[in-house]
């Protein structure tokens, strides 16, 4: 069947203690010398030699300095096999690459005048031969040759020792890795860059140099990023007490990649889109999605690279870990509650529709066919939410003491989710056997209460049940550990602070749920109390209590953290659209709190702007037993409508009000007015048939944000004014890559059955890039994730169009074909026909994808 599975490992029979690598290099091809120290373990003793080899033409291959004869090794084209073999040696080959020709962009690659790397997770192999596994971690020296007047900048890992010139109008730069180092870590980049640097001392006293390099013409917009990166290692000095640990942090940025960044160890290589920003190309929302990014690769030098993965299973040890850090260092930086806004709306319109869906697998599974398929919203996002589950059960100051100790313990080692509970319970003193049930139970939990009041008594009672429906391979859920904040109104709007008596561990407002139900019970209340939970998200469950509309109400006025009244907001719009009985009631409510909220001069814009976004299409479909495409986006555009017309004064007197305050560079004032002008405008285009506000924000803009809310106006009400706009934008930006993309995403996400044919006419164009993943992104991924009624059209073609794209898609870079296929995900769930017609569409590509990766996904599909 093809699956690895988690309860097969074992240690690798061969360690390799020391590599040693040498690049002749150039784009058509490149040579590549490896000599490996080998060393058998002893607990395994007559293990064969084998290594991992794909695709790699082997010129020569010696042990310890002797050439080797045929029938000394074998090599079928995927591993490479020595015999005759059993004690400490060293082994050299020599392999041809072909850079140029690698439209996967994993292993060694170009990417204009640039030469690149990209090894995670088993991309190594395509550049020498190894034992590409996590768990085997040489310290590495390596020595980059090329043609110094292409390839003026020689990167690789670690740090630099010395270059020379060898006289041929080629050079050579030698650099070394001195911290142990898994392969899927390793890194080089080779071309004509400039950068960006600066140098700081860490908390240890080493000081370092960073560099962020791009190519040439896109070196002025990376001053962004280089504050990023040093505001990422003070913050991890300050929080965890981690430094960095070379004298060098080299970022580079590349047009063409396949995700958003890699943290190869001290040379991260990144997409461009995450690197490059000015306020003339990048909206806020990039500058943001930058710094985080940035953070999050940079903090993988303590979590993933300094503790790394015994074994690909592991894989959120290294994800959630790392997410959790760089979502608390947003937080720490900026909004926490805006951050956990972000992070909560992603959790539930992607993850919680995955975590229900054909692909839905835990955060740790047990079995896997192709590791690329699992870089998935459950890995990292519900990863990093369990991790705050255990933040939240033992406390910040246990928290710190039991990452210092899974540090400590396993610095240099290649650990597992085992050894990172270890260390959480010595720290914190707690069995922590019930809470790893979220690691190895996929599907996301459900809580329903119930509540009581005997008004003769005065007591007052909450009933708690949880279950976990079932997921593919996983029928039967146990009760999983599940912190539940609580809180009880009186009548006059103050918390009751009396604790429950119950059946389960009360603290602080704060229930810990191991039972499938638990009753928590008040006894001698004077009047029935109104109840909140799961205040800040802290559980990743979906909660279902029977709220009326005035109860809801009420509760998003006494609640003063704004994560909670957002929440609250979010729950009257979904009644609003989805609740039968009060929908009319839930959108009177709503409008009354959105009214509130426009005119509260002291609430931050940003936060009413998060307030005036409703929730969105995959979310509202995820709480959906059987989704109904067509009424749903209707009923959420009338909902919309009306809303406007009702609030229209007051969005447009916050419109005019926070002009000024809109002008005026990065500072979070100045985001957070335009954030909420953007939210206005786009409500008041609704009322506005000729868009002459948009029209106006597009010709007066000063910044990319406003300028790309306005375009994206004019496009998606179809204003007069769009075509014009649209080809100035298209026209001013000709040149950059990255901001095509934006006005390419705009035309793919129109609302409209027919934004179908002009995906189509602008692959028949020079924008159509299949080979760059951002463009992909942009015109197929959007239109496939983000166009409901488009992907959704009632006749399937929008499913047969991006199943034909996914098998094109599948012979040129399998890992960005597998993401679009992703999209199908939910379509048991679709009601007729477009079930049908997407059963339909799968069932084409069957014995059409030639990737592992494509065929996995499909098989779990149609499974
Ligand atoms: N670790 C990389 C992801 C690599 C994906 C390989 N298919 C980026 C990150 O999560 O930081
Ligand atoms: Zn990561």
């Amino acid at each position: 069947d093809g699956f690895i599975h988690l309860a097969d490992y074992r240690p690798p029979a061969w360690r390799i203690p020391s590599a040693e690598l040498q690049f002749e290099l150039g784009p058509d091809a490149t040579e590549v010398t490896a000599r490996l120290a080998l060393s058998p373990d002893p607990a395994q003793p007559g293990e064969a030699l084998e290594l991992d080899g794909e695709e790699l033409e082997l010129l020569a291959i010696a042990l310890d300095g002797q050439p080797l004869p045929p029938e000394r090794y074998d090599y079928d084209g995927r591993r490479l096999r020595v015999h005759g073999v059993a004690a400490d040696c060293t082994l050299e080959t020599r392999a041809r690459i072909h850079p140029a020709a690698n439209t996967r962009l994993e292993g060694l690659y170009r990417s204009g005048r640039l030469l690149l790397t990209q090894c995670e997770a088993e991309g190594f192999r395509r550049i020498t031969f190894f034992a590409d596994r996590p768990d085997v971690m040489p310290r590495w020296r390596i020595v980059l040759r090329a043609d110094r007047a292409a390839y003026p900048v020689l990167l690789a890992n670690g740090n630099p020792v010395s270059t020379r010139e060898l006289g041929d109008g080629r050079h050579e730069a030698t650099w070394e890795n001195p911290h142990p180092t898994p392969a899927y870590l390793f890194a080089i980049a080779a071309g004509a860059m400039e950068r960006v640097s600066s140098t700081l001392e860490t908390m240890e006293g080493r000081r370092v140099e960073l560099n962020i390099w791009a190519e040439p013409g896109d070196v002025a917009r990376c001053a962004y990023a280089l504050g990023a990166v040093e505001r990422s290692l003070r913050w991890d000095e300050r929080r965890f007490g981690r430094c960095y640990d070379l004298d060098v942090f080299n970022v580079v940025a590349a047009q063409d990649f396949t995700m958003g960044a890699m943290e190869n160890k001290g040379l991260n290589i990144f997409n461009a889109r995450y690197i490059l920003a000015d306020e003339a190309t990048a909206t806020d929302a990039d500058f943001l999605a930058i710094e985080s990014v940035v953070a999050h690769e940079y903090l993988h030098n303590w979590s993933g690279n300094r503790v790394t993965l015994r074994d690909w299973f592991q894989l959120s040890l290294k994800e959630g870990l790392t997410v959790f850090r760089d979502t608390e260092f947003s937080a720490d930086l900026h909004s926490r509650a805006l951050k956990r806004i972000e992070v909560v709306r992603l959790l539930r319109s992607r993850q919680f529709p995955e975590d229900a869906g054909a692909l839905a697998h835990a955060v740790r599974p047990d079995r896997y066919r192709e590791i690329s398929n699992f870089y998935t919203m459950t890995i990292y996002e519900k990863g990093a939410e369990v991790i705050r589950v255990l933040h939240t059960l033992v406390g910040e100051a246990a928290f710190r003491a039991g990452m210092d100790r899974y540090f400590a313990d396993n610095d240099g080692r290649a650990a597992t989710l085992e050894d990172f509970l270890a260390a959480h319970a010595a720290a914190s003193g707690r069995d922590l056997a019930q809470f790893a049930r979220w690691y190895s139970q996929a599907g996301t939990p459900e809580l329903h209460v119930t509540d009581a009041f005997d008004a003769a008594t005065g007591d007052y009672t909450l009933t708690v049940t949880q279950n976990t429906p079932p997921t593919p391979g996983q029928p039967e859920k146990l009760p999983l550990l599940v912190p539940l904040r609580f809180a009880l109104y009186d009548a006059s709007g103050r918390a009751i602070t009396a604790p429950p008596e119950a059946d389960a561990v009360v603290h602080d407002g704060l229930a810990e749920l191991t039972a499938p139900t638990h009753v928590l019970r008040w006894r001698g209340l004077g009047a029935r109390p109104l109840p909140a939970f799961n205040q800040g998200f802290a559980a990743p469950v979906k909660l279902h209590f029977d709220y009326t509309v005035d109860q809801l109400a009420r509760l998003a006025r006494l609640e003063r953290d704004p994560f909670n009244r957002w929440d609250l907001l979010q729950r009257l719009a979904t009644d609003a659209l989805l609740g039968a009985a009060h929908a009319e009631a839930a959108t009177a409510a709503l409008g009354d709190a959105l009214a509130d909220l426009l005119a509260d001069a002291s609430a931050d814009p940003a936060f009413v702007a998060e307030c005036l976004a409703l929730p969105d299409f995959d979310t509202l479909a995820e709480a959906l037993p059987e989704v109904d495409v067509d009424t749903l986006v209707a009923r959420r555009e009338e909902l919309l409508d009306r809303l406007a017309e009702e609030q229209v004064e007051g969005l447009q007197a916050r419109y005019d009000a926070l002009a000024d305050a809109a002008r005026g560079g990065l500072g979070g004032e100045a985001m957070s007015a335009r954030a909420l002008r953007n939210a206005c405008l786009a409500w008041l285009t609704r009322l506005d048939p000729e868009a002459k506000l948009a029209q106006a924000q597009f010709d007066a803009a000063t910044t990319m944000t406003e300028r790309l809310a306005a375009l994206r106006c004019l496009l998606h009400f179809q204003a007069p004014g769009a075509d014009a706009a649209l080809q100035a934008f298209r026209d001013a930006h000709a040149q950059d890559p990255l901001v095509t993309d934006k006005w390419i995403g705009l035309v793919a996400t129109r609302p409209d059955p027919e934004a179908l044919d002009e995906v189509q006419a602008l692959m028949a164009t020079p924008w159509w890039k299949p080979a760059n993943p951002n463009r992909v992104r942009a015109l197929l991924g959007s239109f496939a994730r983000s166009n409901p009624l488009g992907f959704h059209r009632r006749d399937g073609a929008g499913y047969r169009f991006v199943a034909g794209q996914v098998v094109a898609l599948d012979a040129i870079n399998p890992q960005v074909a597998a993401r679009l296929l992703g999209g199908f995900e939910s379509w048991r769930r679709w009601a007729s026909p477009r079930r049908e017609l997407a059963r339909e569409a799968l069932a084409s590509l069957e014995g059409k994808l030639a990737s592992p990766d494509g065929r996995d996904l499909l098989q779990r599909l149609l499974g």
